[in-house]
């Protein structure tokens, strides 16, 4: 395709990221969590979309929006990625995967097999802490425990899904037939720096980190500010606050490592009160799974000779873990390939970002990802920026991609 086509379906995908990110459950800021009022408003628009472009859409049990080519051949694609976001988070973290994959859908030249586009419901897990709920629903491997998981206000996820129009009874029904799926292939910006320092617009992912999310709670007692003695009290805050420096630096010292705390309440907060009980969230992350698991077993025992050391109780929850995904081989292959053909260097790379690619891979599903540079690397913030002429090179390496399979 010439460069002024895909330049001008690189300002068409530009513009409908700028309008699905005004589709928003926050004023003057984009937030779009599980469930929510803007996740159907957001369903619907890129489904009226993927209409135009001559798709079958629907929503799964679970909330996935369901697009789909209408031709006759047995062998599918699935193309996608999330719809839902961080809070205040930036136009092109989930969202530029499907308005950009519709696009090349819309473009394609019939081939010998059939596309699915999904935006998956729930990857980043804002709501419930429990990340890729769509992706696994779609792979199979829906952790049915995870339906009890409640959000901030109490509502358990089982409640919410019904609550947004979908049964969690039926979720076998979201789950992807194996037979003839070529695979998984995600369009994602690098959400890192690499492509920028390399001064490409592409990459292939080689691999994608695995992840622990844990719930960690201080219990100590809360007391009067002002008659407490600084040698009587059980301050959960203090304690939490020496355990996330603990989680800083263990993570600096190992190496190959991430590790963040996220989230910290302060339960009862007043100025005048000692913090009687602090609950935390940690993200601890790596291209190794033994690294990881070394590494949470480490700050469990920090953590409760934290707590005793100050006479506080400790809670200590793995809300979720998923282990590092290899990309496939193939896949990988026929993207750097596509990516040459479009005119760029393809730029091999890990990806210490999750993505719902991770839980395809986990449940056997074929997955890859294309990442696009963005700048400065930037995202889970509302200055995350991908230019058009890079949108422009990721549309046309998806094309050379879909035109090789
Ligand atoms: O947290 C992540 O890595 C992804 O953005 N959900
Ligand atoms: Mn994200
Ligand atoms: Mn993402």
């Amino acid at each position: 395709m010439n460069s002024e086509a895909i330049t001008l379906r690189a300002k068409r995908v530009a513009a409908r990221l700028e309008e699905l990110a005004l589709v928003s459950e926050e004023e003057a800021r984009l937030t779009r969590t599980y469930g929510s009022p803007a996740m159907r408003a957001a369903n619907d628009l890129v489904s009226s979309w993927a209409r135009e472009a001559g798709l079958g859409t629907s929503i799964d049990a679970i909330g996935n929006l369901r697009c789909r080519t209408m031709g006759e051949s047995a062998t599918l694609l699935l193309l996608g990625s999330h719809l839902d976001t961080v809070r205040d988070a930036g136009r092109f973290d989930g969202a530029l995967g499907v308005v950009a994959a519709l696009d090349c859908i819309a473009h394609r030249t019939p081939r010998k097999f059939e596309i699915e586009l999904i935006g998956f419901c729930d990857e980043e897990g804002v709501r419930f802490q429990s990340t890729y709920l769509g992706s696994r629903a779609v792979a199979g491997t829906f952790d049915r425990a995870t339906l009890a998981l409640r959000d901030d206000r109490g509502i358990a996820l089982g409640e919410a899904i019904r609550i947004f129009g979908g049964d969690p009874s039926r979720l076998d029904s979201c789950t992807v037939a194996r037979e003839a799926l070529l695979g998984y292939v995600e369009l994602h910006l690098e959400q890192g720096p690499v492509l920028e320092v390399a001064d490409e617009p592409l990459g292939v992912v080689t691999a994608i980190a695995g992840q622990s999310r844990l719930a960690v709670e201080f219990r100590g007692q809360a007391g009067h500010a002002g008659t407490t003695p600084m040698t009587m009290r059980r301050d959960a805050l203090t304690a939490a606050a020496e355990f996330t420096l603990a989680v800083e630096s263990s993570a600096r010292l190992q190496g190959g490592l991430v590790a963040t705390v996220g989230r910290l309440e302060i339960g009862q907060a007043a100025s005048n009160v000692i913090p009687g009980q602090v609950a935390l969230t940690v993200d601890v992350r790596s291209a190794s799974d033994t690294t990881r698991r070394v590494a949470v077993a480490t700050l469990e025992s920090i953590a409760r000779s934290t707590a005793a050391r100050r006479g506080l109780q400790l809670e200590w929850r793995i809300v979720q873990e998923t282990a590092a995904a290899a990309c496939d081989l193939d896949l990988r292959q026929s993207l750097k390939q596509a990516v040459t053909a479009s005119g760029h260097v393809p730029i091999e790379l890990p990806s210490g970002a999750g993505h719902d690619a991770a839980a395809l891979t986990e449940a056997g599903i074929h997955s890859a990802l294309l990442f696009v540079r963005c700048r400065g690397g930037l995202s889970h913030h509302p200055e995350e920026f991908v230019s058009e002429a890079d949108l422009g090179a990721a549309l046309a390496a998806m094309d050379a991609f879909l035109a090789s399979l």
